[in-house]
């Protein structure tokens, strides 16, 4: 594709489904370029309608592997699905990472399946607000389903359980203090509890272990409790794997319980109540060091707060009522 395509074409060829396309406006996005904002504009009312399914989890436990079970599973009913692979630690960027390459090369020949991993490279709008964009350009690309693998679960920098409509937390044998250690939180990250390995020693402790803590786990009227399932995602033979068939089940007990509830309206107005204030944050902050860019103000004020004449909270206070335009 040629360097200079405008944005109105690379929306035009994304809208019928090109890949490469696609790629160049997920780089576009992901560079932060000036027409970042343009392609937004674009793309928006072709977006909103996707199923948005996360899948967090200690690295290692199998959140690719089963991810590359789900795709099949959603492919056997005709849906497109896009894979974003959020990785906030890697130090690799573009394209897909080897290991999830290796693992998801069964739909490198298959038109319905669109991935694409996304590696820290400090981003200046963040790497959440990355997500949510690249998210918007697989939904606009025709795909239906899309699949959110992030590391780790409600600490990191991206909060898939701000972003997924679906939320699976994939556990494995011998995280007994990791669940008790969650047992406040365990709630509000996952949907479903997903106790992958169940091959592994210690998989029937685990698993009563998960069950007991959402037994005591206290839910309103009416409200989705989670669910617990066990699954093998890797085995020697394919009469080895375990639980995929529930697992893609219960997924869809949840989607259904969300329209059901109405709770994906609530859900979808959190969701931009969130990425509204991340919009504002970064986009406020950047507005604030461009008006400060070579007048030697930061490192006055830098200064200032080493040396202990003030403190960044009054700093931040002064700021904002210089630069911020007048509200009167
Ligand atoms: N025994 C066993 N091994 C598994 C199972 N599922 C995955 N594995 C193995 O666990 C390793 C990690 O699997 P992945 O699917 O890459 O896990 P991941 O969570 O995506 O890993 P990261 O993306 O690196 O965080 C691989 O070597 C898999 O073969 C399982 O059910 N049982
Ligand atoms: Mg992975």
């Amino acid at each position: 594709m040629k360097k200079n395509l405008s944005v109105d074409e690379m929306v035009k060829r994304l809208l019928a489904g090109d890949r490469r396309a696609a790629a160049r406006l997920i780089t576009l996005v992901e560079d932060e370029m000036d027409e970042h904002h343009e392609v937004m504009r674009q793309i928006f009312p072709h977006t909103g309608q996707a199923m948005i399914l996360g899948i967090t989890g200690a690295g290692g436990s199998g959140k690719s592997s089963l991810t590359d079970h789900l795709i099949h599973r959603f492919r056997a009913r005709g849906k497109r699905v896009g894979v974003v692979v959020v990785d906030p630690s890697s130090p690799f960027s573009g394209g897909a990472f080897l290991g999830d390459r290796i693992r998801l090369q069964s739909h490198s020949q298959d038109d319905g399946v669109y991935i694409r991993s996304l590696a820290s490279r400090g981003y200046l709008g963040g790497l959440s607000r990355a997500t949510y964009d690249v998210i918007r350009i697989m939904e606009a690309m025709g795909n239906e389903v899309i699949i959110v693998e992030t590391l780790g679960a409600g600490q990191d920098e991206i909060d898939i359980i701000h972003i997924a409509h679906t939320c699976l937390l994939v556990l494995t044998p011998g995280m007994g203090d990791d669940i008790q250690a969650m047992k406040a939180g365990i709630m509000e990250i996952a949907d479903i509890l997903v106790l992958n390995k169940a091959d592994l020693d210690g998989a029937s402790t685990s698993l009563r272990h998960l069950q007991g803590v959402l037994s005591a786990a206290r839910c309103d009227e009416g409200e989705w409790i989670p669910r617990v399932v066990s699954t093998v995602s890797v085995a020697d033979k394919p009469e080895n794997l375990k639980g995929i068939d529930e697992l893609t089940a219960i997924i869809g007990e949840h989607q259904a319980h969300l329209r059901k509830t109405r709770t994906i309206e609530q859900l979808k107005f959190e969701r931009v109540e969130q990425e509204l204030g991340l919009i504002f944050k970064d986009e406020l902050e950047k507005l604030i060091f461009k008006s400060l860019k070579g007048t030697g103000k930061k490192k006055e004020y830098i200064a200032s707060i080493l040396e202990r004449k003030n403190d960044p909270y009054s700093v931040v206070g002064e700021v904002l009522r210089t630069y911020l335009p007048s509200r009167e």
